[in-house]
């Protein structure tokens, strides 16, 4: 049965000032889930508004209020961690056991860690001859979320948190291909006791309602996760406004395999990397480098695991991998599976559309594809495909395998396997990226810098940076004669 959402302004829920409506389908059964406001100008305006006038008072709230409140958000979603999950499972295709012990999990730890961090947070003080300095922080005020649709509530609360530890209102705008997580959200929120107007949600596409919330003159910040090209747009519109930008974006990250590394661990990671939510992390390994010596015992290995991996119904717990976000989206990495045969490689395994005999066949379901015999500087290789699909290359030393990594024009992560600490540390450092990982892969730490450079965004989220982009600081320097 459907669902019709609405935005949420002012502490109620409303459609859009139109009335236009946006139709959300199931990408395993195709089925209507919901319909969304379409909102537009007005909307963003009436959210805003909201926002101002609730601005004040929550400024008010001590910090720890606030991280009580934050806290009291994290167990709400703790407790209603499977229907959190099966929503957010239905809504994005991934399988429910994924979302019920990474998403939610994450969600709730979003909130915990930021009710700490917040207690925790303090500023500095400089004395000098015949003064001292203070800072103070102030919230930047009314702030801009938008968020994409590959980990909705996961990366919605990672800006959410930090946003109200220090004291913003906020106006967010999720995917609209998985707006129902957020929805639960403000739901969620306003039962903890947030005040009506500190969190407001505006549902619509990213080029109505987005670029409204990017434009609009009574949003200070704008905190953006998504791909590189909307990241460009909506970099440019708020730097013409001279808002604080925080932009996460695409990746093309390197999985680097050195011939003495730990092959089963290194394998077992790979695949990992490679096909998490169906590969639709950005952080996920989707090209891996191989040493020449172990080239050959890998790719035997690493193709057998991935052609094992179980994909269909999500509701099946143990189904690895579920549907992709949508079938639109299934043939544009279907699309780069032809282009890397065009470019002279072979499909290791996969490539090709699961066949279920049931109401299945209709979702956007693929198979996890290997690619092989490809140049690292071709297309299929350097451009980011955000699916199941990896491609295999092999390096000579060092030398070649941080040349073939580096040369992309993202820089968002990589994954290293190697036994060598000095070549962990040597080749973790030469990297053009924002985080690596050795021998592991997307293993957090909440107080860590988050994000990239190049083409994968602009600053860092997490702990600290986090408080800071959404806060500022302001020196007070006092004469003391
Ligand atoms: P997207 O860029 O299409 O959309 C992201 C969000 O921006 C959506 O809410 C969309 O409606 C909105 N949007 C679109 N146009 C807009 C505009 N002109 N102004 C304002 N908002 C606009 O990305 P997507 O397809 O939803 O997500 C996939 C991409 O996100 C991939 O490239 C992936 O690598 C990236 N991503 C990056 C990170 C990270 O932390 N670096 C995390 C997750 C996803
Ligand atoms: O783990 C995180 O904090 C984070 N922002 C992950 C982003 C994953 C991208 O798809």
């Amino acid at each position: 049965m459907s669902t019709v959402l609405g935005n949420f302004i002012g502490g109620q829920f409303q459609p859009a000032a139109s009335g236009n409506t946006l139709e959300n389908r199931s990408s395993v059964t195709g089925d209507l889930l919901c319909t969304i406001p379409r909102s537009g100008v007005e909307d963003v305006a009436a959210a805003v508004d909201a926002a101002k006038a609730a601005a004040g008072p929550w400024a008010k709230w001590s910090v720890a209020e606030r991280a009580d409140l934050l806290e009291a958000v994290a167990a709400a979603i703790e407790a209603r961690t499977e229907e959190v999950a099966a929503v957010e499972s239905q809504d994005t295709g991934k399988p429910h056991r994924l979302a019920a012990t990474v998403d939610v999990p994450r969600a709730v730890a979003n909130f915990r860690f930021f009710a700490s961090a917040a207690r925790q947070h303090h500023d500095g003080c400089h004395e000098m001859p015949g003064a001292i300095n203070y800072t103070l922080r102030r919230p930047v005020g009314t702030v801009g979320l938008i968020t994409p649709w590959n980990l909705p509530l996961y990366l919605l609360s990672w800006k959410t948190a930090p946003a109200l530890a220090m004291g913003n209102t906020i106006v967010a705008k999720p995917s609209e291909l998985t707006p129902m997580s957020a929805s639960l959200l403000a739901e969620i929120l306003h039962e903890a006791g947030l005040p009506p107007g500190v969190f407001n949600l505006v549902h619509g596409l990213g080029g109505e309602c987005g670029q409204a919330i990017v434009e609009h003159p009574g949003i200070g910040a704008i905190s953006f996760t998504g791909g590189s090209t909307t990241g460009a747009v909506v970099g440019r519109t708020a730097s013409e406004r001279f808002k604080k930008l925080s932009l996460e974006l695409g990746g093309k990250n390197s999985t680097v395999v050195f011939d003495d590394c730990d092959l089963d661990k290194a394998v077992a990671g790979a695949v990992r990397a490679g096909f998490a939510n169906q590969g639709q992390v950005c952080l996920c390994g989707s090209r891996v480098l191989v040493q020449r010596g172990i080239f050959d015992a890998f790719l035997a290995r690493f193709v057998a695991a991935v052609s094992e991996m179980a994909v269909g119904d999500p509701s099946d717990p143990d189904v690895q991998m579920g549907a992709l976000i949508s079938v639109d989206h299934r043939e544009k990495v279907e699309a780069y599976i032809a282009l890397a045969q065009e470019e002279g490689g072979k499909v290791a395994t996969g490539g090709e559309r699961p066949r279920f005999g049931s109401p299945l066949d209709a979702g956007a379901f693929l198979r996890p594809t290997v690619i092989t015999g490809l140049s690292s500087a071709s297309r299929t290789s350097t451009e980011e495909i955000f699916g199941p699909v990896v491609t295999v290359h092999s390096f000579e030393d060092e030398a070649e395998a941080l040349a073939i990594a580096n040369g992309v024009e993202y820089g968002l992560a990589a994954s290293v396997w190697t036994s060598d600490l000095g070549r962990a540390h040597r080749v973790s450092a030469a990297l053009d990226v924002g985080m690596v990982w050795v021998n592991t892969w997307l293993l957090r730490d909440l107080r860590v810098p988050f994000g990239g450079i190049k083409a994968s965004g602009v600053g860092r989220e997490g702990g600290g940076h986090s408080l800071s982009f959404f806060s500022e600081p302001k020196n007070i320097c006092i004469a003391l004669d």
